[in-house]
């Protein structure tokens, strides 16, 4: 299936995994709308890049706010407005504390990015979808919410979340052309650690110690992979990890 001007909407593309489906939609010829609440670090993606101005739109946005999602998505330039392809990849984890240790605006922070708005999107763009009887919606999901770990008990019920929605819309879905995947990684090397870790790098590098984890780029690749199989095939979800990782808890480091 060619993504030639397709419309693809990618949800934290400022970093890590939305940026590389960015590069990687953006070498195939799609037309994409990049959203992050870092405008400055979408517009350097889009200078790298090198798109055209009619090939790339950028949304600050913040998917937590759900008066801004409706309004950014009815308010897209009639050229921007038939989305082909939502990535819901925005979200992030916060802490790694024993649930009744936990803080609560780690834990809003999270519901409200990984869950709450992973749905506003979902509910304000499918529609649009289902009325031009096209369009994949693509969850980045994880193992995380196959397999729950210590500490990560809120972040893993975020993402044990996004399955069911992912499943949810499958079914809700049938009778249209429209298709839903969930891409679910295990440990990939991005900020989320940092993030995780509320910036104590130090911590964050270690999560990688002794490993090679999965790149960005390579779950964009398998994103990608799912968005150009052949339109009457649905990759319903995909589990990937580095060869050095066998679960959530399992991880053998080299060093
Ligand atoms: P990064 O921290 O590198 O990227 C996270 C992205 O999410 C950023 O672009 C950030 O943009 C965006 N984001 C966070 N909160 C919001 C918000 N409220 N509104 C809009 N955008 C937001 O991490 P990853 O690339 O690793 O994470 C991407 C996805 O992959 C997440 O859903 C994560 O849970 C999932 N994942 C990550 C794994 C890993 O090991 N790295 C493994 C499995 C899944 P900004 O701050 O500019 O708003
Ligand atoms: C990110 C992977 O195992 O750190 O979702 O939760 S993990």
């Amino acid at each position: 299936m060619t993504l030639t001007n397709q419309i693809v909407l990618i949800t934290g593309a400022s970093s890590g995994i939305g940026a590389a489906c960015a590069r990687v939609f953006a070498a195939a010829g799609a037309r994409l709308i990049l959203a992050a609440r870092r405008l400055d670090k979408l517009q350097q993606l889009g200078e790298g890049l090198n798109l055209a101005p009619e090939r790339v739109h950028f949304l600050q946005l913040d998917v937590r706010d759900r008066l801004a999602v409706e309004s950014a998505i009815s308010t897209l330039p009639p050229a921007w407005s038939d989305i082909d392809i939502l990535v819901n990849n925005a979200g992030l984890s916060r802490g790694l504390d024993k649930l009744y240790e936990g803080d609560f605006q780690d834990w809003e922070e999270m519901i409200d990015t990984n869950i709450k708005g992973l749905l506003y999107l979902t509910r304000y763009v499918v529609p649009g979808m289902v009325t031009r009887d096209r369009g994949h919606v693509i969850n980045i999901g994880s193992i995380a919410g196959h397999q729950t770990y210590p500490g990560g008990n809120v972040y893993c019920s975020t993402k044990a979340a996004v399955k069911a929605i992912s499943e949810g819309l499958k079914q809700d879905l049938l009778g249209t052309r429209i298709r839903v995947t969930s891409v679910d990684p295990g440990m990939v090397e991005t900020d989320f650690s940092n993030v995780r870790f509320h910036g104590d790098e130090e911590r964050a590098k270690k999560v990688y110690q002794g490993v090679t984890p999965l790149t960005a780029d390579d779950v964009a690749d398998v994103v990608f992979f799912c968005a150009t199989r052949s339109p009457h095939v649905n990759i319903n979800e995909v589990i990937m990890m580095p060869v050095d990782q066998a679960s959530a808890t399992l991880v053998h480091r080299r060093t």
